[in-house]
């Protein structure tokens, strides 16, 4: 069976837009996974921490065969290979990879939360997720992607698209 997973993708050390490409390029080798839709990048403010560069954020659609822990799994790795550190919650990192959605399932277990508890509340999350998956419904909120980012408003979460050439 496959599904429909969204991930998102962030990065403020080193060469933040390089990570992000190679952090998609890793997921799509994971066995099982291919991606579908890969969103434009944002610079955008760092949320939730003070004194931070600011972060490049995007987000990916990924066809999957892997169940949710599996894909998880395999995203933590991505993040180990290419160097993350784990120090403090919310420490400047060279990438994050963040399980958003996986279908419509609801999970809340063992270090796994989906849909994502703060995806809701963040620009630099739905606005790069608007453009795969505009009309897709939350399935504990039951409100689109499109609804959630109207409820939002910038104020402390400016999200500059980057111009690629
Ligand atoms: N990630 C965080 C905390 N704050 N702010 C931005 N702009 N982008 C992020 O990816 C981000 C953040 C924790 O994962
Ligand atoms: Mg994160
Ligand atoms: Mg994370």
């Amino acid at each position: 069976m496959t599904h429909l997973a969204y991930i998102g993708l962030g990065a403020n050390l080193d060469d933040r837009l390089g990570r992000l490409r190679e952090a998609i390029a890793r997921v799509n080798d994971l066995s099982g996974c291919s991606i579908t839709g890969v969103s434009s990048f944002y610079r955008t403010e760092p949320v939730g921490v003070a004194g931070q560069r600011w972060y490049v954020n995007g987000a990916v659609r990924v066809a999957t065969s892997l169940r949710p822990r599996s894909l998880l799994r395999g995203m933590l790795n991505i993040e180990s290979l290419m160097g993350r550190e784990r120090r403090a919650k919310w420490d400047p990192r060279v990438i994050d990879l963040d399980l958003l959605l996986y279908g419509n399932e609801i999970v809340d277990q063992g270090g796994l939360t989906l849909p994502h508890p703060l995806m809701h509340e963040r620009r630099f999350v739905l606005i790069p997720l608007v453009e795969l998956a505009p009309d897709l419904v939350h399935p504990v909120l039951g409100k689109t992607i499109m609804d959630l980012l109207n409820g939002t408003t910038d104020d402390g979460q400016k999200v500059i698209r980057i111009e690629e050439e």
